[in-house]
């Protein structure tokens, strides 16, 4: 087992690191930003070092830094996290080359699935599902026409480079494809460097369901069930679930295996998420696979009773996971409280919290890393905390969320939590009747207060 595990991230990711480095007798490195010097990370790591200025390209995305600061303090792994360097395959390979484990899939697999013609083409191989559409990178806009024509309108055209919505245009109608195609790649070059498009049919009012998938060094993968992602806007995840209330026993084990060849085909090292796009009909489609633990893993840790961080850290350490696949015994949500104005467009509301009391009780968990005094930085995201609630049925883990949304208070920044007590209440959501566009005409109607 490590000895020592540096932790290249900062925020309620880094802290939930460190707690289960504690409870696995590993020691704990903490880096940060001068704008993070009182953070909690800082104050319950073993030792701490500061990796410079607050710009993240200066400090939690600067790979010379985060290796001198494992150098000196002697880590023999680093943990990414999620967000910064936690898909960086450079960043995977330096680290392999210093001799240090990154806690985390290859570079491989990171570059892999990060191309996404390339991750779809590796799909295909292994017959895991796909949207049909062209076969790889559109040569020119005219043969993105012709398939276009072929597969039927509406059509969507991805970046390559992609992922989170960037680069990515709907066409309904031939006549606006040329348009699209151009605002589509210049987006691209601008976001990622690189233009490269494909093409797919548009899947409408889809459903977003990601499977938790764990393989070890052995060669064995498992699934750990599904989480409902569908309540998102602009493709920032707002609420997340599991089970998801669209689930059927029959279509997790479809969806369940269909990711468990997924993590098979490229013989998947860590932890990973495999997201499917899902219609109506419950037809499913590899969408894109994520390498690294997500911001939502603790809807999953509840539903089936597992630490996910502690599951990576023994992955990566060469321990072999059981084989088995784990199937929700209980529901749970998680509702992501950020420091936005909800009654303004979401817009981001740093500032320092005067005052906060955390909602408690049974079935109810709280990640955050921010207290009464904390200033929360515009420089970094803006999630403060995720209230995570579990109980034996949805309607009780959402009668449960309510009264935990409503004992939790935030004083001197505006959050999320409006936004999170309307929906909880909103029928559709309730009765599970929803999808990725639920958002767009969601109304936050008038401030309170
Ligand atoms: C799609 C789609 C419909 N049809 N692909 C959005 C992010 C990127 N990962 C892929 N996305 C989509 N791909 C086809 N063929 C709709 C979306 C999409 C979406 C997917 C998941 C969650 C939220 C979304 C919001 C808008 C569009």
């Amino acid at each position: 087992m490590f000895e020592k595990i540096l932790i290249a991230n900062r925020g309620e990711i880094a802290l939930r690191i460190i707690r289960t480095c504690r409870e696995m007798g590993i020691q704990t490195v903490a880096v940060f930003s001068t704008a993070d010097a009182d953070s909690l990370h800082v104050r319950f790591a073993d030792e701490a070092v500061c990796i410079g200025p607050a710009p993240s390209s200066d400090s939690y995305l600067n790979i010379p830094r985060l290796m001198a600061a494992c150098e000196i303090t002697n880590a023999d792994a680093i943990h990414p996290g999620y967000g910064f360097l936690a898909e960086n395959a450079d960043f995977a390979e330096i680290c392999g080359e210093y001799g240090i484990k990154f806690i985390g899939p290859t570079p491989e697999h990171i570059k892999r699935m990060g191309d996404k013609i390339t991750a779809k083409a590796t799909m295909i191989a292994a017959s895991v599902p796909v949207v049909p559409g062209s076969d790889g990178l559109l040569t020119d806009v005219e043969e993105g026409k012709r398939i276009a024509d072929k597969i039927g309108y509406p059509v969507i055209l991805k970046a390559t480079a992609g992922g989170g919505g960037k680069g990515m245009r709907e066409v309904w109608q031939e006549e606006d494809f040329e348009n699209q195609w151009n605002m589509a790649r210049n987006e691209a070059m601008a976001s990622f460097g690189n233009d490269g498009m494909y093409i797919e049919k548009f899947v409408e009012e889809p459903r977003h369901i990601e499977f938790q998938i764990a393989g070890d060094q052995f060669g064995n993968v498992c699934h750990l069930s599904e989480r409902e992602c569908s309540i998102q806007r602009r493709h920032q995840k707002l609420v997340e679930e599991s089970p998801s209330p669209f689930m059927t026993d029959e279509l997790r084990e479809e969806m369940g295996q269909a990711a468990i060849l997924a993590g098979k085909a490229i013989n998947y090292e860590g932890v990973g998420t495999v997201e499917f796009l899902v219609d109506k009909h419950r037809n499913f489609y590899f969408m894109e696979m994520n390498t690294r633990i997500q911001v939502e893993h603790p809807v999953t840790e509840e539903v089936i009773d597992h630490d996910l961080i502690k599951e990576q850290i023994k992955i990566a350490a060469g321990i072999p996971i059981s084989g088995e696949n784990y199937l929700p015994k209980v529901h749970a949500i998680e509702c992501r409280i950020n420091a936005e104005d909800v009654y303004k467009g979401f817009r981001p509301s740093p500032g320092t919290i005067t005052s906060l009391h955390t909602a408690k009780g049974h079935g109810v968990r709280v990640d955050t890393h921010v207290y009464a005094g904390y200033s929360i930085s515009p420089y970094y995201d803006s999630l403060i905390a995720k209230l995570i609630c579990r109980a034996r049925t949805r309607e009780e883990c959402i009668t449960k969320m309510e009264r935990a949304l409503e004992e939790f208070i935030v004083e001197g920044v505006k959050t999320t939590i409006p936004f999170h007590k309307k929906l909880m209440k909103d029928e559709k959501f309730r009765s599970g009747d929803f999808h990725t566009g639920f958002l767009n005409d969601f109304d936050m109607g008038e401030s309170e207060k």
